[in-house]
């Protein structure tokens, strides 16, 4: 059987269209986001250039510097925003896309086991990616953030219906209900899934995240708080901890995010 972790897939998947007319090369559009630092670099560049084989010995070198949670967000985040910058231009297409993921979710699982969680009893959390999205890593790492800062954590996946996510939440009565949408076409799900709550007399911040939507967008309707980076996470669901109410979180917002 094939060893897919032996496979080198740079080679496999390399533009030489690219390598030969390009003014900018894949390496130079990725120098100007990638970490300075030597071991976080590392750690990126595996995830760009989908070295699957060395993600994982260069994950643990990096967190011997540096927390888990900083390699997640310094490292394999960053080598993720460079992935969706040469799919935004044409560079990679999706089966890129795919494998550089892949090599992604490598490092966090390795991150996420040597992240020391205090017991998962802060408070509960529902995640969940919009109906018909697929887009799932944001909301992934976001997961593994909020579990990390001690909240229990129900993962309803990617492609939810919205009839399942407001099931859900009147059965479990989260503290917290959280959503991601990255394509434009599934991000009217949470309007849908906040004024059905609203209906039925459920109260909860509702955050939601993810590239298709904006911070007026997620206020524009009732209970939407918005996420920009996954490590506002823990501190937006520390304010609800605190008591804070979606008005209140909403209007401090600016303060909450700068920490
Ligand atoms: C990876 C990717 C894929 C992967 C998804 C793999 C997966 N398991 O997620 C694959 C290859 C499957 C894919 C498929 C498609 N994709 Co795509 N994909 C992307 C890409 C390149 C990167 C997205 C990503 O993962 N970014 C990195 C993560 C970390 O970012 P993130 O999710 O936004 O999360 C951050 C924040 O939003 C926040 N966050 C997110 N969730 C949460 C939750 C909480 C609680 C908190 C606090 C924070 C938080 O924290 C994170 C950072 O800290 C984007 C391009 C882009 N510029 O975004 C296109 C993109 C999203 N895809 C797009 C499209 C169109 C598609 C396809 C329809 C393409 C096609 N023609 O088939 C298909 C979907 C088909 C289907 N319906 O099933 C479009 C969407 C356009 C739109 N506006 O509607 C984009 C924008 C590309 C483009 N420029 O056209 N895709």
């Amino acid at each position: 059987m094939l060893d897919i972790s032996s496979v080198n897939y740079d080679a496999i998947f390399r533009r030489y269209d690219i390598l030969v007319e390009a003014k900018e090369k894949p390496e130079d559009i990725a120098a100007k986001i990638l970490p300075k630092d030597a071991l976080l670099k590392k750690v990126a560049e595996d995830v760009v250039f989908m070295k699957y084989k060395d993600v994982e010995a260069d994950t643990k070198a990096a967190m011997e510097k540096y927390k888990p949670e900083e390699v997640i967000e310094k490292a394999l985040v960053k080598g993720m925003d460079v992935v969706a910058e040469l799919y935004g231009r044409g560079i990679y297409y999706l089966p890129h896309v795919m494998v550089c993921a892949d090599a992604m979710d490598k490092g966090i699982k390795l991150c996420e086991k040597n992240i020391k969680g205090e017991r998962q009893t802060k408070g509960k959390i529902i995640l969940h990616v919009a109906e018909g999205d697929p887009h799932d890593i944001g909301k992934n790492i976001a997961m593994v953030l909020l579990r990390s800062a001690g909240y229990a954590t129900i993962d309803m996946g990617r492609d939810v219906p919205v009839v399942d996510v407001l099931d859900l939440v009147e059965k479990e009565k989260p503290d917290v209900l959280t959503g991601t949408a990255l394509m434009t076409t599934t991000m009217s799900a949470f309007p849908r899934i906040s004024e059905r709550l609203a209906e039925k007399g459920i109260e909860m911040p509702f955050i939601c995240a993810g590239g298709a939507v904006n911070r007026a967008y997620v206020e524009s309707f009732p209970m939407g708080v918005y996420a920009e980076k996954a490590a506002q996470g823990p501190v937006l669901v520390g304010k609800a901890m605190d008591g804070w109410d979606w008005k209140k979180i909403r209007s401090k917002w600016d303060d909450v995010v700068k920490g």
